[in-house]
């Protein structure tokens, strides 16, 4: 039987290859997925735990709270506060910026997550995910400013989520391509199960909430109205549609199979740029499509140049199989 290799073991030997990860970063990574680990038990147990429902509170960005949404928050916290490898962490669920207390070593990385992705989905026993990036902080000894996390995307060292379905599979990059790690639940650690992911660069699959077609802009409806013509239409071909709500979930199809996702600008917001958070879902999303051969844009830019003015900006995304990303992108310039 061919020799299982750990996250801990393949994090050491992309250390030892060719330094792509210092050993701070490497303890980064280790303690991130063991806080993937502590929140995918507390999934799994669901109505048991008396974790599931409301927390009766609101984000910053003004959504309910889950129960779970603040759990997976603190979990990501505690693991990550005391290491010796951060200066300061950013979460969906939190205003501003988590300064590592005093009493603790100062790191020099500077992490963001969206500790449960899909929150919709939580009490309906659908796949939700942990989603993350990782900065480096700016030179200097001054202490960390929000400022310090407005990097764009090109400047992430890792980024990756943690899926919580049928199996919890931890997905990261580095730089250096796509690996997938599955959570073996009795031993209790992650094994590589899948390195080199790529996604194919046609697809005949779309993934977006089509409750919203009336309020897309024209180059985005123009789009799914060819797609839908099947292949009658202009595109020749039949597609299909799947859309769990999940980014996370959509995004590990698209890693496994192909496809595009978008959520694009709508009428209903016009002065916000988008639903999703460009720094802690974007960003890590976009980087890993990338690096497995795929693209992301906004529909006029490459969402990884973008430069964010704020901690939760929000951005419109269209991600997935090259050719397709491409295509809706171009419509965007005819108009
Ligand atoms: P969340 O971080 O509050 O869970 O919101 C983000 C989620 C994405 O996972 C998903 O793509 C989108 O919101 C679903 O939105 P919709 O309610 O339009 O289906
Ligand atoms: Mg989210």
């Amino acid at each position: 039987m061919a020799q299982r290799i750990s996250l801990t073991r393949y994090l050491v030997e992309q250390q030892r290859a060719d330094g792509r990860i210092p050993s701070q970063l490497r303890l980064l990574l280790e303690v991130v997925a063991r806080a993937c680990k502590s929140i995918s038990q507390a999934v799994n147990k669901g109505a048991l735990g008396g974790v599931l429902g409301t927390a009766h509170s609101e984000n910053v960005q003004g959504e309910v709270q889950k129960k779970l949404d603040i759990i997976a928050n603190e979990v990501l916290i505690e693991a990550n506060e005391w290491g010796g490898h951060l200066a300061a962490m950013a979460s969906e669920e939190m205003d501003g910026i988590y300064l590592v207390p005093n009493r603790y070593p100062q790191g020099e990385y500077l992490l963001l997550f969206d500790p449960l992705d899909g929150s919709s989905n939580i009490d309906v026993n659908v796949s939700i995910g942990t989603i993350f990036s990782v900065l480096k902080k700016p030179d200097g000894d001054r202490g960390v400013e929000e400022s310090d996390f407005l990097q764009p995307g090109t400047q992430q060292v890792a980024a990756g989520y943690c899926i919580y379905g049928p199996q919890t599979t931890l997905v990261l990059t580095v730089g250096d391509g796509v690996a997938m790690f599955t959570l073996d639940r009795e031993q209790g650690s992650f094994v590589l199960t899948e390195e080199n992911v790529r996604i194919p660069e046609d697809t005949k699959e779309f993934a977006i909430n089509m409750s919203n077609m009336r309020h897309w802009d024209a180059p985005v409806k123009r789009y799914i109205d060819e797609c839908l013509q099947g292949k009658d239409g202009p595109r020749g071909k039949d597609f299909n549609m799947r859309w769990i709500a999940s980014m996370v979930a959509d995004v590990h199809r698209i890693l496994t199979r192909g496809g595009i996702f978008m959520y694009p600008w709508d009428k209903r917001e016009p002065n916000k740029p988008g639903k999703l958070r460009l720094m802690y879902e974007a960003n890590p999303m976009s980087w890993l499509v990338e690096q497995a051969g795929g693209a992301a844009t906004n529909g006029r830019q490459r969402i990884l140049e973008l430069q964010p003015a704020q901690l939760h900006e929000r951005v419109s995304v269209i991600l997935g199989s090259k050719n397709e990303v491409e295509r809706v992108t171009s419509y965007h310039s005819v108009v």
